[in-house]
């Protein structure tokens, strides 16, 4: 299967994006379609296609993601108010585009659970 997705184009730059991090290990950049005043989706620079695809020797790449989040949380001024970091997987998780990314959502209170009127659960 292709680990070709939108992401790697933006990685590439052969797509425009609004890139608010850069570094050797990942890229992060303002969502087109975002659902919150301040939503960034990091991603990595190696192609990961979903969270059923991380081993153990990518935990110290998943971890950096989680750092890179922390770090625009302070950048950004949104730490102390909070936030919300997601990452979908495949269909049931609303995942779209199969390079994995955390979305980063802040500026405004999030509700919880994310799908109070979804009848279905899990058992
Ligand atoms: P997910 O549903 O978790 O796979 O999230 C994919 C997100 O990617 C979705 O919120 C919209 C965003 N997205 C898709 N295509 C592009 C693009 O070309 N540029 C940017 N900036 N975001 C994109």
């Amino acid at each position: 299967m292709s680990t070709e997705t939108i992401f790697s184009k933006i990685i590439a730059r052969e797509i425009p994006a609004d890139i608010v991090y850069e570094d050797d290990q990942s890229l992060a950049f303002r969502d087109i379609n975002p659902q919150a005043p301040f939503h960034v989706l990091i991603i990595p620079k190696t192609p990961i296609a979903t969270i059923n695809d991380i081993t153990p020797e990518h935990a110290s790449l998943v971890g950096h993601l989680y750092v890179v989040a922390a770090k625009l949380a302070k950048e950004y001024g949104f730490a102390e108010d909070g936030y919300r970091v997601v990452m979908n997987c495949n269909e049931h998780g609303g995942q779209t585009v199969y390079h994995i990314h955390l979305h980063v959502l802040a500026g405004k209170e999030m509700g919880w659970p994310p799908y109070q009127n979804n009848k279905k659960v899990l058992q």
